[in-house]
Formats: structure tokens, C-alpha cells, sequence
């Protein structure tokens, strides 16, 4: 039973219960159908309220029933929103929480609505890569008129049921309830005043026209082409709504199905439906249990007011979490606060941050020279130079004057945590946090688990992290963690391709063809190739043999660190972040190509992108198996936060999926062959292999 019937007095009550949204899955159509039937038939109800239990009103289709046969099993949504029109007592939709999706359209098929504030109303399907199928491009422009309607089918954002209810002329709401609490109580006192109603409005009678006609549609799609690279859903619900402006309803539904069933057979909606469930099940952890006890985080402290510090500080600020970050000389404090201040002025401009919340936030900041201010915070994040020897100081230190019960973090990007955790003598509260610069902006936070970190200390950090915004992804330890050490791989074939007879322009052009938003050798100039080349020579030693490119050494060798020097992989004019290929580097590699004796060749744009690629899944399948990683949707979710991997593909992992896993491994075999490269580095990972042998996926 995915719904409850009951009867107060005169008016049928069918309660969706199916949590946690109440998702529209078989058994809940099924419910409702019931119900309906159930109160057609009783003589004694005169009219009907639909409403949901719990903390939703719908959240639309259940999307985990796409692509089985329970998703259109009858009755599916269209019959059930057609059962409701057809329904010859008044339907009266009761919504309060959340109105989504499928959720909102079978709203739209009642008679009436009535709405608690507060509701957040939208029609999100564009953020799983379709649009709304269920008369949702139809019906909403008929209440909301074209253009309203129009922006929230293309955004996919929510909007509070106040402001709809504000909107002049609007006809989704024929009642606002006094507040959540009375909601039902309200919706049976209207459904009782409009039970003798006749003949019954339904929303598909109404008129839709926009009065610039197909002009307006046609400023519509030239406005979502520029938003939406690579993503063909927008521009066709700007197509199905205008469908609805243009002939008799039902044709308008015709077109919105068959668009519908184009999106929902394509890759870039199954990368955003797989996006959808491997963004929530990153805060999943296995051995920590929902229910695990969590330490208080109050205050903050940051050690290093360098450009990570201070973005990592600047996350807990806006969080409204006080932070005191330490460093060696006031002037590098001061240095940092100047920073944070620039930042924070930046949004004021832009509009994006009011300036009371401004001011605010920097009276959340304090500064210190001494370690003991630090004493009392609940969470201390050390973002100082990656180097063990300075890391060990900072810990030792930490592990002397920090409260009992604090966690202690570090902010390392390679650096083995276990042994960091072996300078305290705590490390039950030692974890990584590897944030992403910038810090304040982007999304991705690794959580790296050392071998003693407490489950509690992991409960908390994983939902301090939704409180700032991040997407928290587990790792376990290993050089480099899911994402770095991805990236060696990533970064090794790119100069490999190089000394095979590609340009860095060449390479960076078809990787971004390809979606990425910065190929490798821009993507090194932004970051400063000089932090790839500390860790090279750390790798070296640590790693005698390791087989890669000279050529981005050289490039250190010559100064040319990237953006901040003027010059990197390509040659920057002052003031300028544009890339200009560059005569010296070129020469650089050609010197060195005659150096290890090769007669460079013509590479395609396919074969560099597959070699990029399928590096990152090969070495991703080898963290699975390692147990560096729970899930091929967290690397997924690491590449797409932290890396710039196209949305539209999904992530590294669900990408090989698409290609196909013998496909990869395949080209993987190809590769192996070639004389320059690494026969061992194109072995495919057992487990990559193990699963193409079976024709399984990673997901
Ligand atoms: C659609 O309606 C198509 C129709 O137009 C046409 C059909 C013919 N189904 O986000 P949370 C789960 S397409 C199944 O952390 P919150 C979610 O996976 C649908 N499950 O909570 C998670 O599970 P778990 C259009 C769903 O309070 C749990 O609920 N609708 C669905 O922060 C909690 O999720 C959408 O796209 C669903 N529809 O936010 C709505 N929705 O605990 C998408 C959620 O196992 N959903 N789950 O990890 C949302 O935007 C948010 O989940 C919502 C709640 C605002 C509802």
C-alpha cells in the first residue's frame, strides 16, 4: 500500500505514502487509482483531496523505476493524471513541502489546488536530462502563463508556492492554507465548497498563447543554447512548450511523450540520472551507520593563510561558523585576511553577497600568531606546504595544545595520512580533508580515512561538509588519494603524447572537445607546473624507474611555471589569462623527441582523447579493487567536482561504461603495442578486466 484512504465525513482523503518523497512509483499509482475508484463509488463522498504524508507532497516519478517495466506498467502516470480529470467528483490537490516533477503534474491534473507556504514547486526534470512528461510543458504554462512556466521547465529550479501565489492572474493555486499545520484541514473545508461544482475545470482547457508567438520561442532557444553546451534538453522543452501554444492540447501532449522518450533514451540523461544517485550515495559510508554519534563543530581553525587557507576558512564564514586561522609572520596574516577581503568585495560587486552579510562574516574571522588561540576550536584544518617534514611540526604542535575531542585534519593532496596521524597521539581524530582550489569555490572535498580515524570523526566531517555545501567523497589512503592519483595517469599519458608528436595545443583541444573545461596543459599553467614537478621529484625517489615525459620538467627547468610566471606551456600576455601557443615550448619538446630518437607522428584527436581517458579508468578500476574507493559513482563524482569532467558523460567510470568495458580494454590493447609507451601501463586492472570478460559494467 503506497497510499491510505480515508473519509472525513463528505470528502475522500488519498494520502501518497511512499517515502521518502513519495516518488510515483507502480505501487502509489496503483494506490491512488484505488482510492479514486474507491470514492467515485461511495455515494456518501462528494469530494476528493489528494495529498502526501510525510515530508513531501511528491517528489515526482520514482527514478529509480526508469528504464524497468514498472515505469510504465499501467496505471502509469498519464492514466492516473486522466483518471483524476475524468473523476467526477472535484479533486482537490493538498500541497505542502515539495511539489516536483510528476508531483506537480498530477497536481495539475485536479480540478483544484490549494498550497501550504513554504512549498517548493518545480518541474526539475531538465537536471536528469528530460523534461516533464506527464502534461507538465502543457499544463504549467496554462496556469503560470509562457514565460514564467518556460523558466522553471528550463532551469529546473524550485520556486516557493508564496511567490507563485503572488504572481498576477496566476491559476495554479485557487487557495493558499493558512500554514503546514492546516493544510488538510483546509483542503477538506474547499474540497467541501466546491463539491457541487459543474462543470469541473481542468487545467487543459485553458487558453496558452505568448503574445510575441514563435518569435518569443526563437529568442528562447538562442538564450538556452549558450547555457546548455552539450545538453540537448533545454532546447527541447523550449520545443514542447511551444507545442503547447501552438494546437489542440492533446497534440501538445503527443510532442512533449515523444520528446520525452528521445531524452530518455539518451547518454546524457542516464550521466545525470546516474549523477543524480551517486551525488547521494557519496555520504553513504558502509561501517558508519546513519546513526553514528557526532562530535560538535563551533569552531574552526585554519592553520596557513595562504590562497587554501583562506579559502577553506572562507567556507565555514559563509557556513556562519567562526574561524581563527594562524600563521608564521603578521604579514602573511595579513597578506590572507587582505585576500579573503578582496574575494568577499568581488561578490559585493557583482551583486552576489550583500554587504551587511559581508561585514558579518568577516566579524566570524580571527587571526593569531600562537598556536594556543587555537586551543579550544572543535575542528583545526592544517593547509600549510606539502611537505612531511613541515606537516610533522604542525601535527606535533596540534597534538600539544588542541582540546581532547578535536579533529584534527590535514589538507594534503598526496601525503600518506596514517603517518601523519602517527605525529599525534590521537589519531582517532586525525582525517584528511583535501579541499579543491580554489577552496571557497569549488565542490569537491575528499575525505581521507586513515587506517585509525574514529567513525564518529567520519560522521561528522561528512555532514560538516553538507553544511558547506561541499560533495563529500570517502577515500582511503594511497598516494595521491582517488583523485591525484588518478590524474599522475591522466598527466603521464598527456606528456606521453607529446613525445609521440602531439602539441600541448592539439592535446588540450580534444580533451575539450570532448567536454572537459580545461585540457592538461592549461588546466598545468592555471594550478603553477611547478607543484606537479615537486611531486615528480617526491615520485622519483620514492618510485626508482618511474617511466614518464621528461618534457614537463624541462619546462620547470626553463622557469616556466605557468600563468603566474607569464609563461608556462603556452605564453601569457601581462594582465591576460589567454593561452598562445608558444615557439620556445615547441622547440623544447622537438629537442627532446630527437633526444629519445623519435620520429614524431600524426595522432588523432580520438586516439588522445581514449588515451586520456581510459588512463583515468584504468587506474580507477585498480582504486575499486584497492578498496581506495566504495563505488565507481564516487571516482564518477570526484572527476565531475573536482576535475572539470564533462556532466554530460558522467564521469570517468560510467563513461567506460557507455564505450563499453571489452571496448576499452580493447584500445587498451592497442596501446600496449605502442613502442613508446609503457606495454605495463596499458595492462588493463584486473577488476577492468574481470568485468569486460563478463560483459558487466562498474556500475
Ligand atoms: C519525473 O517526475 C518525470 C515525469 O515528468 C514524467 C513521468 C512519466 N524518485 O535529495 P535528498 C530519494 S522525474 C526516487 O537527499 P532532500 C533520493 O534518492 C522526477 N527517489 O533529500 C534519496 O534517497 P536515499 C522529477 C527519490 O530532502 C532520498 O530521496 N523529480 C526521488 O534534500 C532523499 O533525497 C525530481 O527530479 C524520486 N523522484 O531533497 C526530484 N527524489 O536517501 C528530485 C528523491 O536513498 N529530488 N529521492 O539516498 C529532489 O530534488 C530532492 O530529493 C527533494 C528532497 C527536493 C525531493
Amino acid at each position: 500500500m503506497s497510499a491510505e484512504y480515508e473519509v472525513h465525513g463528505d470528502v475522500a482523503v488519498i494520502t501518497m505514502n511512499n517515502p521518502p518523497v513519495n516518488g510515483l512509483g507502480y505501487a502509489t499509482r496503483a494506490a491512488i487509482t484505488r482510492g479514486l475508484d474507491q470514492a467515485s463509488a461511495d455515494a456518501s463522498v462528494k469530494a476528493i483531496v489528494v495529498t502526501g504524508a510525510g515530508k513531501a507532497f511528491s517528489g515526482g516519478a520514482d527514478i529509480t523505476e526508469f528504464g524497468t517495466p514498472k515505469a510504465t506498467a499501467e496505471p502509469n502516470l498519464h492514466s492516473v493524471i486522466r483518471a483524476v480529470e475524468n473523476c467526477d467528483k472535484p479533486v482537490v490537490a493538498a500541497i505542502h513541502s515539495v511539489a516536483m516533477g510528476g508531483g506537480l503534474e498530477l497536481a495539475l491534473g485536479c480540478h483544484y489546488r490549494i498550497a501550504a507556504p513554504g512549498a517548493k514547486i518545480a518541474l526539475p526534470e531538465v537536471k536528469l536530462g528530460i523534461l516533464p512528461g506527464a502534461g507538465g510543458t502543457q499544463r504549467l504554462p496554462r496556469v503560470l502563463g509562457v514565460e514564467t512556466a518556460l523558466n522553471m521547465i528550463v532551469s529546473g529550479e524550485a520556486v516557493n508556492s508564496e511567490l507563485l501565489a503572488q504572481q498576477p492572474g496566476q491559476k495554479l493555486f485557487d487557495r493558499m492554507a493558512g500554514s503546514a499545520e492546516s493544510l488538510l484541514e483546509d483542503a477538506i473545508a474547499f474540497a467541501r465548497s466546491v463539491a457541487a461544482a459543474r462543470p469541473l475545470p481542468l487545467v487543459r482547457n485553458l487558453p496558452c498563447k505568448h503574445p510575441l508567438g514563435d518569435a518569443y520561442f526563437q529568442f528562447a532557444r538562442n538564450m538556452v543554447k549558450g547555457m546548455a553546451k552539450n545538453l540537448p534538453a533545454p532546447a527541447k522543452c523550449v520545443d514542447a512548450v511551444q507545442a503547447a501554444t501552438q494546437g489542440r492540447f492533446e497534440e501538445g501532449l503527443a510532442k512533449e511523450r515523444e520528446l520525452f522518450v528521445q531524452l530518455m533514451l539518451s547518454p546524457e540523461s542516464r550521466a545525470l540520472r546516474h549523477i543524480f544517485f551517486a551525488e547521494r550515495a557519496t555520504s553513504k559510508i558502509p561501517d558508519v551507520p546513519p546513526d553514528t554519534p557526532q562530535r560538535d563543530i563551533r569552531s574552526v581553525a585554519v592553520i596557513g593563510a595562504g590562497t587554501m587557507g583562506g579559502g577553506i576558512a572562507m567556507n565555514f564564514l559563509n557556513a556562519g561558523i567562526p574561524v581563527t586561522i594562524l600563521e608564521m609572520k603578521q604579514e602573511a596574516l595579513d597578506r590572507g585576511v587582505a585576500t579573503i577581503r578582496k574575494n568577499y568585495e568581488g561578490q559585493v560587486k557583482k551583486g552576489k553577497l550583500k554587504s551587511d552579510k559581508y561585514e558579518q562574516r568577516m566579524g566570524l574571522l580571527k587571526t593569531t600568531l600562537d598556536y594556543q588561540d587555537l586551543k579550544d576550536a572543535d575542528l583545526v584544518i592544517e593547509a600549510v606546504f606539502e611537505e612531511m617534514g613541515v606537516k610533522r611540526q604542525v601535527f606535533e604542535k596540534l597534538d600539544q595544545v588542541m582540546k581532547p575531542g578535536a579533529i584534527l585534519a590535514s589538507n594534503t593532496s598526496t601525503l600518506d595520512v596514517n603517518e601523519i596521524a602517527g605525529f599525534t597521539r590521537r589519531a582517532q581524530d586525525v582525517v584528511g580533508l583535501h579541499f579543491f582550489s580554489p577552496a571557497n569555490v569549488m565542490k569537491l572535498l575528499e575525505v581521507v580515512r586513515g587506517a585509525k580515524t574514529g567513525k564518529d570523526v567520519m560522521a561528522t566531517v561528512m555532514s560538516m561538509a553538507k553544511k558547506i555545501k561541499k560533495t563529500a567523497v570517502v577515500s582511503g589512503v594511497c598516494d595521491g588519494f582517488i583523485g591525484n592519483r588518478m590524474v599522475e595517469q591522466y598527466g603521464r599519458q598527456a606528456g606521453f603524447l607529446l613525445d609521440e608528436g602531439a602539441t600541448p595545443q592539439q592535446v588540450d583541444k580534444a580533451i575539450e572537445r570532448f567536454g572537459f573545461a580545461m585540457g592538461p596543459f592549461r588546466m598545468g599553467d592555471l594550478a603553477g607546473n611547478d607543484i606537479g614537478w615537486a611531486i615528480r621529484k617526491r615520485r622519483a625517489l620514492e618510485r626508482p624507474g618511474m617511466l614518464y615525459s621528461r618534457t614537463a620538467d624541462k619546462l620547470c627547468e626553463m622557469g616556466r611555471f605557468g600563468q603566474k610566471t607569464g609563461a608556462g606551456w603556452y605564453d601569457y600576455q601581462a594582465g591576460k589569462r589567454d593561452a598562445i601557443p608558444s615557439a620556445q615550448v615547441e622547440k623544447m619538446i622537438e629537442d627532446h623527441r630527437k633526444e629519445l630518437g623519435i620520429t614524431p607522428r600524426k595522432i588523432s584527436d580520438e586516439e588522445i582523447v581514449q588515451r586520456l581517458v581510459f588512463a583515468l579508468v584504468n587506474e580507477g578500476a585498480h582504486i575499486l579493487e584497492d578498496g581506495i574507493a566504495a563505488r565507481a559513482g564516487d571516482i564518477d563524482m570526484v572527476y565531475l567536482t573536482g576535475y572539470g569532467f564533462p556532466l554530460h558523460r558522467g564521469g570517468p567510470m560510467l563513461y567506460a561504461d557507455e564505450v563499453g568495458l571489452f571496448n576499452v580494454v580493447q584500445a587498451m590493447k592497442r596501446f600496449q603495442r605502442n613502442p613508446r609507451d609503457d606495454a605495463k601501463f596499458w595492462e588493463p586492472a584486473p577488476l577492468l578486466a574481470r568485468l569486460a570478460a563478463e560483459g558487466k559494467t562498474f556500475n
